[in-house]
């Protein structure tokens, strides 16, 4: 039976799937069965650490929680097939209810807990979902109140119904009680026997993740349960997980990388255990590693940056345990690279990786060199990646050029979005990255910049075309571009560059006001404003970004000289 949302998707071509199949890249077991297996075989072994809360389950407890939490979705009206966004910080009803829906076949949307309404509103109606699950408050904001709120703009659209699941002590009334509905199993052997009963099909969407986001909203990007349950277990046979391993999760738990790469799911497939942390800061982030004895974990070049400065000033001895640093996200600068092994005594393996699909590893034998100086070649001898020009030719062997790729976990197109597609994928399926690589002569990749219209702000994707609709809203702006400005400490930051309209004036502050009033994600905030007479621009007569990107560095530069 199919999925009902399986019309929206864009599936592989039937002659690869059977391949992708053949060659036992697709395992044909959707991710809940798979999970179960662990448990059947260390049910014993920790699975889980909230290490805020000092919650510990093992695998046995995980499976029978999740279980039991995915009947009580199916209780509560909820069925395979519909949608849920996922907004909540890394706790462990996170885990409980991503492998509830998974057994389920309710597919998750994984929001980020930056996100605000516009985000939220746009997510819950793209992906017509029937529900949202968020903590009560996090960091001063009522969370909780703003997911009753966007019933008014959900349900019309819908028709609803719309249920708020909250993770908190203070659950209002009409919302539902997130700890309890994650809480022990009453009867395990019933809440297993009806879920065994929902038709799940391997080939269904098991997840929706956000696209890093070059267009005015993020796009869903639909991973199936063959496709993702590959993207985990490959990923932990490259980062060397087994069940041995304990697999920190600082960085927000729904982003692919900690959640898949190899993340929350190929450490759970392995049988390993995995910790929850509220956030990377060191001094916390290195007494849990301690006290835990973890051994993998992944951050974002500006937090390894922050670990490293931390572990110069206060010693390594609490991260002894790690043996493995994954960094990825955005790109991370050699020099930082280098201090990896020598300030921190572990592995470094970079990650280049997207929701879209293709990862990109360095191998944990590799070369130092090789370590510190690439991103790493394709997890998978069926990833597929070309590097073209702009007409879509092949670059000569080690020059730059746009990266293109398909593979057994790059789905061939976002969800419902056919003009976004055809300007994303190519008419044969390749999927446009938007990142300008250059292979060495022993295959790795080098990011060295972008043709996508997209900030990387440590790791976090702004669209420039989202911040400029917004920005736009202000009568006083008569044009505007954001773009990326070079940042030590996170790479890039949002810069806007402004034309009044005549006689009017504009500040950074009243920009970021408004943002703030129609609530969007803090981190897509601009951090400088350049007020200018015209944007100058190019032969086709769009504004020249590349020229604004350079004038705000050669300001930069001048400042500081
Ligand atoms: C990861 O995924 P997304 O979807 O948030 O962002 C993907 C984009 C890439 O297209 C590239 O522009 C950038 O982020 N990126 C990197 C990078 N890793 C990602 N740029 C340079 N160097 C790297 N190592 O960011 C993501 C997903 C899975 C694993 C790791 C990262």
């Amino acid at each position: 039976m199919p999925s009902p949302i399986s019309e929206h998707t864009v599936s592989w071509p039937a002659d690869l799937a059977e391949d992708y199949v053949g060659k036992g890249y697709w395992a044909g077991v959707p991710l809940g069965p798979l999970l179960r297996e662990v448990a059947h075989a260390r049910p014993d072994a920790p699975a889980l650490v909230d290490a805020a809360v000092g919650l510990r389950l093992t695998h046995r407890e995980l499976v029978e929680r999740a279980d039991a939490a995915a009947a009580r979705l199916l209780d509560l009206g909820l069925a395979r097939g519909d949608r849920i966004v996922v907004q909540l910080g890394n706790g462990w009803e996170f885990v409980v209810l991503t492998l509830a829906c998974l057994r389920a076949g309710i597919v998750p949307v994984m929001a980020l807990p930056a996100h605000r309404r516009t985000e939220l509103a746009h997510l819950a109606r793209h992906a017509e979902a029937t529900a949202i699950a968020v903590p009560d408050r996090m960091r001063d904001f009522d969370h909780q109140a703003l997911a009753h709120e966007l019933a008014d703009e959900v349900v019309p659209e819908t028709g609803g119904p719309w249920r708020v699941l909250v993770a908190g002590d203070d659950v209002v009334p009409g919302g539902v009680d997130l700890r309890a509905l994650c809480g022990p199993a009453g009867d395990p052997a019933a809440d297993r026997a009806r879920l065994d009963a929902v038709p799940v099909s391997s080939r269904d969407v098991a997840v929706f993740l956000l696209s890093g986001g070059t267009t005015g909203l993020p796009k869903l990007i639909a991973r199936t349960h063959d496709d993702y349950a590959y993207n985990a277990r490959a990923s932990a046979g490259t980062a060397g997980v087994d069940p041995d391993t304990v697999y920190l999760v600082s960085l927000p738990a729904g982003h692919n990388f900690p959640l898949a790469c190899p993340g929350i799911l190929g450490v759970l497939l392995a049988g390993g255990r995995v910790v929850l942390l509220p956030s990377p800061e060191p001094a916390r982030a290195f007494a849990t590693i301690e006290a835990e004895g973890v051994t993998h974990t992944a951050v974002v070049p500006a937090v390894a940056g922050r670990w490293l400065d931390h572990a110069e000033k206060h010693g390594c001895g609490p991260v002894a345990s790690l043996r493995v640093l994954q960094v990825g996200g955005a790109r991370l600068a050699d020099e930082l690279a280098r201090k990896v092994r020598p300030v921190l005594g572990c592995t470094l393996q970079q990650v280049f990786g997207m929701a879209e699909g293709l990862l990109n590893f360095t191998r944990l034998d590799d070369p130092e060199e090789v370590v510190c100086t690439t991103q790493g070649r394709p997890m998978c001898p069926d990833d597929e990646v070309r590097l073209v020009d702009e007409l879509d030719q092949d670059v000569p062997e080690g020059e730059p050029g746009s990266l293109l790729t398909r593979g057994p976990y790059t789905p061939r197109g976002y969800y419902r979005a056919a003009e976004q597609n055809a300007r994303a994928f190519t008419a044969d399926g390749w999927y446009r990255s938007g990142d300008i690589c250059r292979r060495t002569p022993e295959g790795n990749l080098v990011v060295e910049g972008r043709d996508k219209d997209m900030i990387n702000r440590g790791g976090e994707k702004i669209s420039a075309e989202e911040v400029e609709n917004l920005v736009y809203q202000l009568p006083a702006v008569a044009q505007v571009a954001a773009v990326a400005m070079p940042d030590r400490e996170l790479g890039e930051r949002v810069c806007l560059y402004v034309v009044p309209r005549p006689g009017a004036g504009v500040t950074l502050e009243e920009i970021r006001a408004l943002m703030e009033r129609i609530g969007v994600a803090r981190f897509k905030l601009p951090e400088h404003l350049v007020v200018v007479d015209e944007l100058a621009s190019t032969k086709v007569g769009k504004i020249d970004k590349k020229a604004l990107r350079a004038d705000i560095a050669d300001r930069l530069a001048g400042a500081s000289a």
